[in-house]
């Protein structure tokens, strides 16, 4: 068994190559975000990250995560992250309409911006919305002390913008006006 701290750290790095800095391991990602599971193990294992892979480790860190942020493709090939890309790729996801709320969580400093200005997608491709309050307040957490916006997700909807939902169940927009924000 690998140690969860060991699985964690695998995990980060797998985030930073696969959603923000290819590059940084002289890795591609093709057009929707795939990339050769061999070639990132051995890219990965010759680089200055200090990170050794093999493909049981992909494997259990695949399994493991708690949010599923990345997947496996069917033929075994080449691996993905869910959501979180800061770099331009095409999920090709299907537009779906979206509950009546969907809700946001952010840290109490960037409130009077958001208020002002809505949601914007900062560094990524999009807006991260989630269905509970709960999850909504742990994303939150991370940049300070956490508070939860409520979106009027299906009135958005109804005006014309679009949504998506990862296969890891996370609610994709690219951005929301501040009339549709709620604190
Ligand atoms: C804030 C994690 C000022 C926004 C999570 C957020 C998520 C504004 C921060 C995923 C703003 C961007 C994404 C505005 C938005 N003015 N601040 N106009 N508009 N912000 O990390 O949603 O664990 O890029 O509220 O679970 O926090 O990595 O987005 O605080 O699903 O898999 O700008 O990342 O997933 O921060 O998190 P982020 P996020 P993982």
């Amino acid at each position: 068994m690998t140690s969860s701290k060991q699985l964690n750290k695998i995990s980060k790095f797998l985030s930073f190559v696969l959603r923000h800095k290819p590059e940084a391991i002289g890795l591609e990602l093709d057009p929707n975000g795939w990339a050769n599971i061999n070639d990132l193990i051995s890219k990965a294992n010759t680089s200055d990250e200090q990170i050794n892979l093999d493909r049981n480790l992909i494997q259990e860190v695949v399994e493991t995560s708690d949010k599923k942020r990345f997947v496996i493709s069917g033929n075994g090939q080449n691996i993905r992250a869910n959501q979180g890309h800061s770099i331009n790729v095409d999920l090709q996801l299907e537009p779906v309409t979206p509950p009546e709320f969907l809700y946001h969580g952010t840290a109490t400093r960037f409130l009077d911006r958001i208020l002002k200005e809505g949601l914007k997608p900062q560094q990524r491709q999009y807006v991260h919305l989630s269905t509970d309050i709960e999850t909504a307040s742990v994303v939150g957490q991370r940049y300070g002390k956490p508070v939860v916006l409520k979106i009027k997700s299906l009135l958005m909807h109804e005006q014309g913008f679009t949504f998506y939902l990862s296969d890891n169940g996370v609610w994709l927009t690219t951005q929301v006006p501040r009339d549709y924000l709620e604190r």
